[in-house]
């Protein structure tokens, strides 16, 4: 497990957490779990180092589609920037295929960047943090099991505190009733 507040980097290798999620079988691959499995063998190269990577979780679907998902988070160094690193889950995510028919939306896999150690990201392309990476039980859970300590880049909170704020009540403001 990853404990490090600011993983600036493996070795002398920069860091990324990249989420994975899939709620389709694949022909080959098999079940969403097993497409997951697939997918972490097919992200391991010469420039994308393994380092770790959560248990996969099964998880309600939020949005449109109604099938459950499962999801997982990798941390993996690579030398890679950010548009190549997308580049090389986009080449990914098309070698495992989409059902004819259906829009892209409908993926068998789909590959996010979620943290870099380079820190925050923008281009049109590619933006670290990933946006909804607050907002996301299916992404902070897996990732809090292998990176607690890993602070968003913008906020400055950790990983674990994340996950704790989209699980904790907000508490109810009474001073509006004071007056
Ligand atoms: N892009 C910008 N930043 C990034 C980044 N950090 N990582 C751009 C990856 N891509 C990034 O992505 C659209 C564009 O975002 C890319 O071309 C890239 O340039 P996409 O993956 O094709 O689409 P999307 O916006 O991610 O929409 P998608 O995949 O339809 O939906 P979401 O919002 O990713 O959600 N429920 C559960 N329980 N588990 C899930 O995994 N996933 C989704 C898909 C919905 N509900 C889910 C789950
Ligand atoms: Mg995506």
């Amino acid at each position: 497990m990853m404990t490090s507040a600011t993983p600036a980097c493996h070795g002398p290798l920069p860091l990324y957490a990249i989420g994975l999620g899939s709620n389709r079988r694949h022909a080959r691959h098999g079940d969403p779990r097993q497409v997951l499995l697939a997918a972490l063998d097919a992200l391991e190269a010469a420039d994308v180092e393994p380092v770790d990577v959560s248990p996969i979780i099964a998880s309600d679907p939020i949005g449109p589609s109604r099938r459950r998902y499962a999801n997982a988070v990798a941390l993996v160094a690579s030398p890679l920037s950010p548009p190549e690193m997308l580049e090389r889950l986009q080449a990914i995510e098309a070698e495992f295929g989409r059902r004819s028919g259906q829009r892209w939306s409908a993926r068998t896999l789909d590959l996010d960047i979620l943290l870099w150690s380079g820190g925050a990201w923008s281009d049109p392309d590619v933006t670290i943090p990933h946006p909804a990476l607050a907002e996301r039980a299916f992404v902070l859970g897996p990732l809090r099991m292998i990176a607690p300590e890993w602070r968003h880049p913008l906020t400055r909170r950790s990983i674990r505190q994340l996950a704790a704020r989209l699980i904790r009540p907000k508490p109810v403001d009474r001073s509006a009733e004071a007056h």
